[in-house]
């Protein structure tokens, strides 16, 4: 498989835990998101994804899938074990809820794209930029902490999609310094999810085009 991917994408990284967790090898693809005003505004990346984001996964056949969720349900479906969501219903919810609070509602705020639009088309300064980055990371996490019910990982014993999201915007969070003392469920899941080597082989510092 190929893997189109940025070091510092989170949507990318949460395919790359996905990956090391199945023992599914892959080469990178690496579109730099920040040089040129980045490489995947290219003609070459916009064949490859007309939505001109990261990450895209070239499948064994050759078909090309978009969006970091749609992959992770395609490998969990094709290289089922482990599995990434519970099976009973009820459980499977929850984790996804988790998820897509991350994937849905706190990403698309805070993604490369909209932040430079508020810079570059809305004038807005840094500090504006960084404190609109911060409102809805700490939004999303209150509500996160409030919903996390048991451990090591956010759902149970079982790691889930919902890790695979929160352990890059985790990361993020930290390296935009958004303050995370109050979240204690949420690093503690983290941490649990860092002793894992899938999860470390995905992070930003180790991949083939980190800076
Ligand atoms: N919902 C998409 C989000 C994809 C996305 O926005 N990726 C970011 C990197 S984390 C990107 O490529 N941004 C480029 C841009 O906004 O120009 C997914 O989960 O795959």
């Amino acid at each position: 498989m190929k893997l189109y991917s940025y070091f510092r994408s989170s949507a990318a990284y949460r395919v790359r835990i996905a990956l090391n967790l199945k023992g599914i090898a892959y080469e990178t693809a690496s579109i730099h998101l920040v040089k040129d005003g980045g490489h995947n505004k290219r003609p070459e990346f916009r064949a490859v994804n007309p939505q001109m984001r990261l990450p895209a996964l070239v499948t064994p056949a050759g078909d090309v899938l978009i969006q970091s969720l749609a992959i992770i349900d395609y490998l969990d479906a094709t290289y089922p074990d482990p599995p990434l969501l519970p099976k009973d219903p009820i459980a499977r919810a929850k984790a996804r809820a988790l998820a897509e609070i991350v994937a849905c509602d706190i990403h698309p705020l805070n993604n490369i794209g909209p932040l430079r639009y508020l810079k570059n088309v809305m004038g807005q300064e840094q500090s504006a930029i960084d404190a609109w980055y911060h409102h809805w990371v700490i939004a999303g996490f209150e509500a996160i902490e409030a919903l996390i019910e048991s451990a090591p990982y956010a759902c149970g014993d079982q790691v889930t999609l919902a890790d695979l999201c929160l352990a890059p915007q985790v990361y993020n969070a930290r390296r935009l310094k958004v303050p995370l003392d109050k979240f204690a469920k949420i690093l503690a899941a983290d941490e649990a999810c860092l002793k894992l080597a899938a999860f470390e082989r995905a992070r930003p510092e180790n991949q083939p085009d980190a800076e």
